[in-house]
């Protein structure tokens, strides 16, 4: 009785969500911006990865941020200096951001920016595995990053985040010579789950396959 319960609710909070995140995606569609939901458990490195695509593409795209995290804004304070506006949205309890927190934030970018003006969104969701994959934002496109130090079973046991995955990074490869870690192996549990993700490797800290990523960001917005 219960478990029938618990299911009805669970299904009827995704409805909820889903009617809220294609309002979202409409606001989204009518300033012509591409969002992306940015996802990986705490510490893979969004934050950085955020940092290194703000300076690389400031030139070329208009980019405001929205960053979830569950209390503090350290990492809006971190992406502010890059001089994009960056709203925070403190999800408080919660473990993932919901479409009506993003709402908020829409909001905000609605009243305090003219949002015509830009051509991406990127929302930096909270660092969990599982939740943010099940709660659509009003993003075009889901981005899951994955660090070598977590170990290459981690899409097998967490698949939501990797079966609905656009683009799927695997972060920290400067790491991989004190690790004993199989890339490869990574690669082939993410591919048994979603064949044709673009999975692109980098490392934030030496460079190696951010430019990579940075294609596949422009290829989103033409
Ligand atoms: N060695 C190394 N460390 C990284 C890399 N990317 C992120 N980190 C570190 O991992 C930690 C968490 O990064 P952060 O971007 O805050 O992760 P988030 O919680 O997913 O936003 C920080 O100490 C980063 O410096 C990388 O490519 N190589
Ligand atoms: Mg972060």
């Amino acid at each position: 009785m219960h478990q029938t319960f618990d299911a009805a609710l669970g299904i009827n909070l995704l409805h909820a969500n889903q009617a809220d995140a294609d309002h979202n995606r409409a606001h989204f569609d009518e300033w012509e911006i591409i969002c992306f939901n940015i996802m990986s458990s705490p510490g893979a490195g969004k934050t950085v990865l955020l940092e290194r695509t703000l300076e690389a593409l400031r030139d070329r795209l208009k980019i405001a941020v929205i960053e979830g995290d569950m209390t503090t804004e350290l990492d809006a304070d971190r992406l502010r200096q890059y001089g994009a506006p960056v709203i925070a949205i403190n999800t408080g309890r919660s473990c993932h951001l919901d479409a009506k927190m993003v709402a908020g934030g829409i909001h905000r970018l609605k009243h305090e920016f003219n949002p015509a003006e830009f051509d991406l969104v990127l929302v930096e969701n909270v660092g969990n595995l599982v939740c943010p994959a099940e709660f659509e934002v009003g993003e075009h496109a889901k981005v899951a990053l994955l660090s070598i130090t977590e170990g290459e079973d981690k899409p097998l046991k967490y698949p939501i985040m990797f079966q609905e995955a656009d683009c799927l990074i695997i972060t920290k490869m400067d790491l991989a010579p004190y690790l004993d870690i199989d890339i490869q192996r990574i690669e082939a549990n993410i591919r048994q789950l979603n064949p044709h993700v673009t999975i692109i490797p980098i490392s934030a800290k030496t460079g190696e396959g951010l430019e990579a990523w940075f294609k596949w960001v422009q290829s989103q917005i033409a």
